[in-house]
């Protein structure tokens, strides 16, 4: 593909080979009846499986279709799904880029949702949620992660004044060229990534639509009960005390403000 894609989807990837390669199939074959020039960039986490050799096969069996690209990208060791989803939205090309979870737990059938609000609602990043009334949930995650789903709601409207209602839905569109500088700005590498995110747009002044989406959970989930919640919350205030010492930077203050003439 030699233009600018209008697509390009972000899948951060660590160990997926049991999941992968049947997400990733219905995916490419709803883009290829939708006929979105797409470019597909899968970010291989440092996966020690077959999750980079299964995103070739597939990349290789497709290679007729003009309008679809995939390709993987490698962070050579294992750094996390914050990590991850900054080095695919800094490589992209596309207009836009939808960043999703591997097991597509959010189907790509959701997609026209998402996009009505960017290209239509004027809303540069559109985010699904869990969270709302309107969410249709099919399968459920296991009772204790969503009892600490909703904890982490809850703890992060309190600290970051946020408003949303599910911050961690693996399933968002934004307009790259619009986000771009938050990711260039962002640190968290774990699974925290998206408070900063959304916290940083926030401060750039980048208007945020949530909005119910249906969520089938899948089996497989690698999230660890005891670890990954407490690292979560320590990220979060490691977000706002990087901005309460200044470290973010000019992000959304105008270019004089920021010392630039
Ligand atoms: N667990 C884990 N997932 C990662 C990592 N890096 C990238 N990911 C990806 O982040 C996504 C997390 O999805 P999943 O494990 O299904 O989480 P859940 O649906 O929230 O339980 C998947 O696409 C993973 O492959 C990592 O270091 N650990
Ligand atoms: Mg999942």
């Amino acid at each position: 593909m030699q233009a600018r894609p209008r697509l390009s989807i972000v899948i951060p990837a660590y160990h997926e080979e049991a999941r992968l390669r049947a997400c990733l199939e219905s995916a490419l074959d709803y883009l290829a009846r939708t006929g979105t020039e797409t470019e597909v960039l899968v970010v291989d986490d440092g996966s020690t499986d077959g999750t980079a050799p299964i995103v070739e096969s597939l990349a290789t069996g497709r290679r007729r279709d003009g309008r679809l690209e995939i390709r993987v990208l490698r962070n050579g060791r294992n750094r996390g799904k914050g990590y991850s989803i900054k080095h695919g939205v800094l490589m992209a090309r596309g207009d836009l880029v939808l960043i999703s979870d591997a097991d597509f737990s959010t189907p790509i059938d959701e997609l026209p949702l998402l996009l009505r609000a960017v290209e239509e609602g004027g809303h540069p990043i559109a985010i699904g949620s869990r969270g709302l009334r309107e969410s249709r949930i099919v399968r459920r995650q296991a009772v204790w992660r969503e009892t600490m789903g909703r904890a982490f709601n809850v703890l992060v409207r309190a600290l970051t004044r946020l408003p949303f209602h599910d911050t961690q839905c693996g399933f968002k569109l934004m307009r790259r060229l619009e986000v771009l500088p938050l990711f260039r700005a962002a640190r968290i590498e774990r699974f925290a990534y998206d408070v900063e995110i959304l916290y940083l747009a926030r401060k750039a002044g980048i208007r945020v639509a949530e909005l119910p989406v249906l969520w089938r959970n899948a089996e497989g989930s690698k999230v660890n009960a005891l670890v990954d919640p407490l690292n979560m919350l320590k990220d979060v205030v490691r977000v706002l005390v990087r901005d309460r010492l200044g470290r973010y930077g000019a992000i959304g203050r105008p270019p004089a403000a920021a010392g630039i003439k």
